[in-house]
């Protein structure tokens, strides 16, 4: 019996794929097809796929050549499954010629003529027309965005307001965008959603005129400063029947994902602890961070990281949390403790700008501990640990580039009406970050300058 064996994603199934699987089974007398996960896929790069895992083998199966399903889920597979199975054949399409010429040292490889002018990435953007994303504010994350649009499809980043005309224009012709412009107004009729970068005392005005305006929103962190401001925004967001994501990118990240399924599947068991750092020192001290004595320092800039793995794991509803600092002389934060007490559990969250500290997660659970390496907030590489230190394990997942496809790619999916990206950073716990903000700011604007406590 010869056997063949090919492998796909096979998202938003079409005739290429009908065409392939038709002339593999052709080939011998039985066909087995590796169907992708979507970590898998994630970790090859291939952000926007649609389709469940479940809808894909069950599109593949329908086409009745199939003998065997099976799932691809890591690098070098191929060479197991091969081996595994008795596979006298390999079969992939005319794209990949060459790529798998490894596996002849296993069984006879074939790279069959790919169908012309279909593809999965053809069919989603013909379901849906590109969306065109503006940035508003070209500050430094504006930057980092252009080259990860490059990876997400259904979406095109065609342009920049910034009410400095000439910062715009700077911007816009570095960056190859399509047009700038320093009127708002002007702005909303080229765009179908924006992308607000702009320094956070800004972020709720933006982010409310273009939900008025009917653009759907990405904002950075911290999206308000203000629980009823985040509040007001879900809301506006819902009527108007629009997408309103905050980005913190981690939340948007496999890693992440990856390492609080494992905790909420009790791992190591009831959590009882959460720390969280992340701490940077600027070359010199004329970054807007340090000098917006308003709106400046560590907490505004960074908390927003620094709870989340908290308020995932633990919920808002702790019963008191409490603030210490290192100030400037103008009174912003330099290093920031925040203190939560839950029923159950405790967390600390420690932000710095002139004070260095190892930026790991540390979740403490009572059959065991999980640590996250700095940077945490990249999550590439994680270890579980018990008493016993022989049941330790270690995790590692793919995070791409700058890590903002992720988010981008969510956006864009949650446009097209597949909002999958819906519980990796909830409503409610966006609304609980800026409640947390609003209680440090007034905090910090309320506490004389302790003796001691100032950092020059
Ligand atoms: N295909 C084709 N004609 C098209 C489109 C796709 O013949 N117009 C083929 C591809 O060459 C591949 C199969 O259909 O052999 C599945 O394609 P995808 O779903 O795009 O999956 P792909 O990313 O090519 O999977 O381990 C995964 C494989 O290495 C590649």
């Amino acid at each position: 019996m010869k056997k063949v064996i090919t492998y796909g994603t096979y998202d938003l199934f079409h005739e290429g794929h009908y065409r392939l699987l038709e002339r593999a089974k052709a080939l011998g007398d039985y066909l087995i097809v590796g169907v992708t996960t979507e970590s898998f896929d994630q970790a090859r790069g291939k952000l926007n796929v649609v389709d469940s895992l479940m809808t894909r083998v069950e599109n593949v199966k329908k086409t009745g050549f199939a003998d065997e399903v099976i799932v691809e889920d890591h690098i070098g597979q191929k060479v197991e499954d091969i081996q595994k199975y008795g596979v006298d054949i390999f079969v992939l399409g005319s794209d990949w010629e060459g790529k798998f010429d490894y596996l002849k040292d296993f069984c006879e490889v074939r790279y069959l003529e790919r169908t012309r002018g279909i593809s999965s990435t053809l069919k989603r953007a013909s379901n849906h027309k590109i969306v065109r994303i503006g940035l508003i504010g070209n500050g430094r994350i504006a930057k980092r965005f252009i080259p990860e649009s490059h990876f997400v499809s259904g979406m095109e980043l065609t342009g920049v307001y910034n009410p400095r005309r000439e910062s715009a224009e700077k911007f816009a012709h570095q960056q190859d965008l399509e047009f700038f412009t320093d009127n708002e107004e002007e702005f909303y009729q080229h765009v179908d959603a924006v992308d607000i970068c702009t320094p956070h005392q800004y972020h709720y005005e933006y982010t409310k005129r273009a939900l008025e305006h009917g653009k759907h929103v990405l904002c950075e962190k911290p999206m308000a400063l203000q629980k009823a401001q985040a509040e007001e925004l879900f809301n506006l967001a819902k009527e108007k029947g629009l997408i309103l994501m905050e980005a913190i990118k981690t939340a948007y990240t496999p890693g992440f994902i990856r390492l609080l399924s494992m905790v909420q599947s009790g791992v190591i068991g009831e959590i009882r602890d959460v720390e969280s750092c992340f701490t940077r020192i600027f070359p010199n001290d004329s970054f807007r961070e340090m000098t917006d004595a308003e709106y400046g320092g560590c907490f505004t800039e960074y908390g927003s990281y620094t709870l989340l793995p908290i308020i995932k794991l633990l919920g808002s509803n702790y019963t008191d949390i409490r603030f210490e600092c290192f100030k400037a002389g103008n009174g912003i934060d330099l290093y920031t403790k925040v203190y939560f007490n839950y029923q159950h559990s405790m967390a600390t969250a420690k932000t710095g700008l002139k004070v260095k500290s190892d930026g790991h997660l540390l979740i403490s659970g009572t059959k065991g501990y999980i640590m996250v390496a700095a940077p945490w907030w990249k999550t590439t590489e994680f270890e579980i640990c018990y008493e016993d230190f022989n049941q330790n394990e270690k995790f590692f997942t793919k995070y791409l580039g700058d890590g903002l496809r992720y988010e981008l790619s969510d956006f864009i999916s949650a446009i097209n009406g597949n909002p999958r990206g819906d519980f990796k950073l909830t409503r409610n716990e966006s609304i609980a970050c800026a409640e947390i903000m609003e209680k440090f700011l007034e905090w910090r604007k309320n506490t004389p300058i302790k003796e001691g406590m100032v950092i020059v």
